[in-house]
């Protein structure tokens, strides 16, 4: 467990979850037991410890801290705070295989036909025009190895390519003022992010999986990939597009699952 907490977090991050999570936790005792646990050093394992949690990665820490703030915003955007970069790992460290994780199982995958394939955009842009396959294919590619966490407790490290989101957004002159960024996907699947995620330079509209042509289970033929947000805010299959100041909510979200849900 303190290897991945030393792989996931700097020493200063884990310095400051404990300060942060200290603060926390004394509010709620009175002075006497106060002045004692705030002369106790404490460790990201002690927290864990504390908790009752098992802090072994972001989503872990972020059950932690919730357990003992509720939801607390100003927790999660100092833990979670937007400009900060996800590290990126070695391509040795690749998950393989790399789990596949849907609301459904693996028989019930969309099979989208990449020929005919549009993606949409609607709301607060200038250039609403539709998108093919080959079009996304020809702008610039970049590509990441990061991990991907899943609230339902497990976490794997993976590697995509595609298009950075913020390269597209101004492509098509989206509102960059605008609150919202929704996404509809051919499962009926649909989630949606904050602008300035929206924006972040590891945000990508992933187009391939491993150096391959994004497969099926992995959302083909275009998904969202963001290391900063947990795995049920990464999208696939996207079929729409939508820049909106209406708060657009998301399939999990709906049911309860933080709608921030920073990793
Ligand atoms: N369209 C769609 N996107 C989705 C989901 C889904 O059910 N449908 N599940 C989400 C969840 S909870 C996770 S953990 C990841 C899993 O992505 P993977 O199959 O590439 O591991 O996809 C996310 N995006
Ligand atoms: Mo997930």
């Amino acid at each position: 467990m303190k290897k991945i907490i030393q792989q996931i977090f700097t020493p200063s991050q884990q310095q400051d979850i404990v300060a942060e999570a200290q603060r926390l936790v004394a509010r709620q005792l009175d002075a006497a037991s106060r002045r004692r646990f705030l002369r106790q050093g404490m460790t990201l394992g002690g927290l864990a410890m504390l908790t009752g949690c098992d802090i072994s990665n972001n989503a872990s820490v972020e059950k932690a801290l919730n357990a003992i703030s509720g939801q607390n915003d100003r927790v999660q955007l100092w833990l979670f705070g937007r400009d900060r970069l996800a590290p990126e790992y070695a391509e040795s460290m690749i998950t393989r295989p790399f789990p596949f994780n849907a609301f459904y199982g693996e028989e019930d995958i969309p099979q989208v036909d990449g020929e005919t394939y549009r993606l949409k955009i609607s709301g607060k842009a200038l250039d609403k025009r539709s998108w093919s396959l080959t079009e996304l294919y020809q702008m610039a590619q970049v590509s990441q190895v990061t991990r991907h966490i899943c609230v339902e407790g497990w976490s794997a490290i993976g590697h995509w390519g595609g298009v950075r989101f913020a390269d597209f957004l101004r492509l098509i002159g989206a509102d960059l003022q605008a609150e919202y960024v929704s996404f509809k996907c051919a499962d009926d699947y649909y989630t949606s992010i904050d602008m300035k995620t929206a924006l972040h330079p590891q945000t990508l509209l992933a187009l391939t999986y491993d150096g391959q042509v994004l497969p099926p289970k992995y959302g083909y033929p275009m998904r969202l990939r963001m290391p900063t947000k947990l795995g049920y805010k990464n999208p696939k299959h996207i079929q729409v597009i939508e820049i909106t100041n209406i708060f657009p909510g998301g399939y999990w979200e709906d049911q309860g699952y933080n709608w921030f849900g920073g990793s």
